[in-house]
């Protein structure tokens, strides 16, 4: 065993995108191009003097192989000790949660989330920091700016380590670990939520159906729901982890869990269905015959979040990204507490949740969590939902429904164009950028612009600065359309058109979600010319 320095040369668009690095499995199988940004990692980041580094994946294929050169090269930069889940396995909130749980100094995430898997689909790498949660802007930026310039990376000519044998193995001065990848997140789930209670429900012929879309949740979901809460065997579908996700698509929403939407609205529909993606940090919920938004699934988890546990003591404040419904912001008002708005990115919630400023974050996207861990977590809003049923002994829909009632419906939906020339795209957004001087005050249809900018952030707790998150069009009723370009795709642009409605009445809270915002659709295309510039006559998908 002996510590290689081979040379390589740059190669071009390492820079991390809404989270971490996506692209192509084959960009990934160049020679170098793994070992690259992995080294690029290590310039930044170091050694962790002497603490571990957490290092797992959502099974998608190339996953094995990208983690023995992680471990190879991690050895040869003098890292201690090196936490890997058994088969390569970890979710992204299971790593998160060994990060902390385990007082690691990082922890590298090896996904592309929702992307579609296999030989022809799409990897990634992530770096997390100390507080589990993704790196932020300045060392996402650091590493980028590091590929750029090497040389060389360095890599212990070492075997493969034996990823599928609990116990420690060691490669030059480092000790490998494998672990199960479960247990820490199991146990902590155990501490926030009414286990008891949940057990009592499923006791009673509570039915439910989680899909794990042939994802990295099915063996958490299984543990946890079928072993732990006492739901019958078959509660949990499509659970083993797949390296191509049985050719699907590990997306959580009514489009891509079409078959789970499908089974709620039938004549048999258990009383709840969930599912998660990839990785295992977006989830989705779906009553009988009604499928709950992301951006209502965080209102009404903060508007109850006294029922877990947990979070008996109540919640700081909330977060949401800016996209995402103002439908949380009702709640944070009621309870006299802020609802802070973020750039798209799960990175920007770290700062809000490690100062206590918020102990909710949520994301139109699918994506729900707590100050538990800092990443999003799949699982945890479906175990939230869970215990809320149990307590309240309502339905999901009777749930919602009180809730709407109570607050208001934020009618929402969210229109992607994907895979769109990305000159198009760009120059989409400028040409939107230069008209929004002249929006501020104009009547659109029976809309009056109150508000049009370009999203800007400056993190409270930092003072930190982002520009460019989007632009926003906000109607003195409170409605909004709002455009960005996605920051995960690799494959062209993706156009984000996501659009908002608020309606008080409850008597008007039983429309159709597309027909209560065809005005706001017509006036996105209008405004900025989204058919003609994409030459789509319709958006991908909707959700
Ligand atoms: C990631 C980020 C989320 C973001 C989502 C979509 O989720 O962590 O914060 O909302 O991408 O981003 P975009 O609109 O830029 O494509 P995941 O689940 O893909 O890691």
């Amino acid at each position: 065993m002996s510590i290689q320095t081979v040379p390589t040369t740059p190669f071009a668009g390492q820079r991390p995108g809404t989270s971490g690095l996506r692209k192509k499995v084959t960009e990934f199988q160049r020679p170098g191009y793994l070992e690259n940004f992995v080294e690029a990692i290590f310039l930044i980041v170091g050694s962790g003097g002497g603490c571990g580094l957490v290092v797992g994946g959502d099974g998608r294929y190339f996953n094995r192989e990208a983690i023995q050169t992680i471990l190879r090269m991690a050895a040869a930069h003098g890292v201690a000790r090196c936490l890997v889940g058994r088969g390569g396995i970890l979710s992204t909130p299971a790593v998160s949660c060994v990060i902390r749980k385990r007082a690691a100094f990082g922890g590298i995430v090896l996904s592309a989330s929702h992307n579609p898997g296999g030989p022809d689909g799409d990897f990634g790498i992530k770096y997390n920091i100390e507080n589990g949660g993704p790196a932020p802007e300045k060392i996402t930026e650091a590493i980028h700016a590091a590929t750029r310039t090497l040389n060389c990376y360095h890599i212990s000519d070492c075997p493969p380590v034996d990823l599928d044998r609990p116990g420690s193995t060691r490669i030059e001065g480092m000790t490998v670990e494998v672990i199960d990848p479960v247990a820490d997140y199991a146990e902590l789930m155990a501490r926030l939520f009414d286990f008891d209670a949940i057990r009592a429900l499923f006791a009673r012929g509570f039915r439910m159906r989680f899909d794990a879309m042939h994802a990295v949740s099915g063996p958490y979901a299984q543990a946890i729901i079928e072993g732990m809460l006492g739901a019958p065997g078959g509660t949990v579908v499509n659970c083993t982890p797949l390296e191509d996700f049985g050719g699907g698509h590990p997306d959580p929403n009514p489009v891509n869990a079409a078959e789970l939407v499908a089974h709620m609205n039938g004549p048999d529909a258990p009383d709840l269905g969930a599912a998660s993606d990839g990785d295992g940090d977006r989830n989705m919920i779906v009553g009988r015959g009604l499928a709950v938004t992301p951006s209502d699934s965080l209102a009404i988890i903060a508007a109850n979040a006294a029922v877990a546990p947990g979070y008996a003591k109540g919640i700081t404040g909330i977060a949401r990204s800016m996209p995402t419904s103002r439908a949380a912001d009702r709640v944070a008002d009621s309870l006299g507490i802020t609802c802070f708005e973020t750039p798209t990115g799960w990175k920007y919630f770290g700062n809000l949740m490690d100062a206590n400023l918020a102990t909710l974050c949520g994301e139109e996207s699918y994506g729900t969590g707590s100050h538990h861990i800092r990443e999003k977590d799949g699982l945890w809003a479906v175990l939230f939902w869970l215990n809320l049923l149990a307590v309240r002994g309502q339905s999901v829909e009777e749930i919602v429904r009180g809730h709407w009632a109570r607050f208001g419906r934020n009618y929402y939906s969210r229109h992607d164009y994907e895979a769109v020339d990305a000159g198009a795209a760009d120059a989409l957004m400028e040409a939107l950028r230069a008209r929004l001087p002249e929006l501020a005050g104009r009547t659109l249809g029976s809309f009056r612009v109150a508000e049009a900018d370009d999203f800007v952030y400056h993190d409270p707790v930092d003072g930190s600065v982002a520009t460019h998150q989007g632009i926003r069009i906000i109607m003195a009723d409170g409605s909004r359309i709002v455009f960005r370009l996605s920051g995960t795709g690799t494959e062209g642009a993706t156009i984000r058109l996501y659009l908002e409605r608020y309606e008080a009445d409850p008597a008007r809270h039983g429309l159709d979600t597309q027909a209560a915002l065809a005005d706001l659709a017509a006036i996105a295309d209008d405004i900025a010319g989204l058919r003609q510039r994409t030459g789509r006559a319709q958006p991908s998908v909707i959700t």
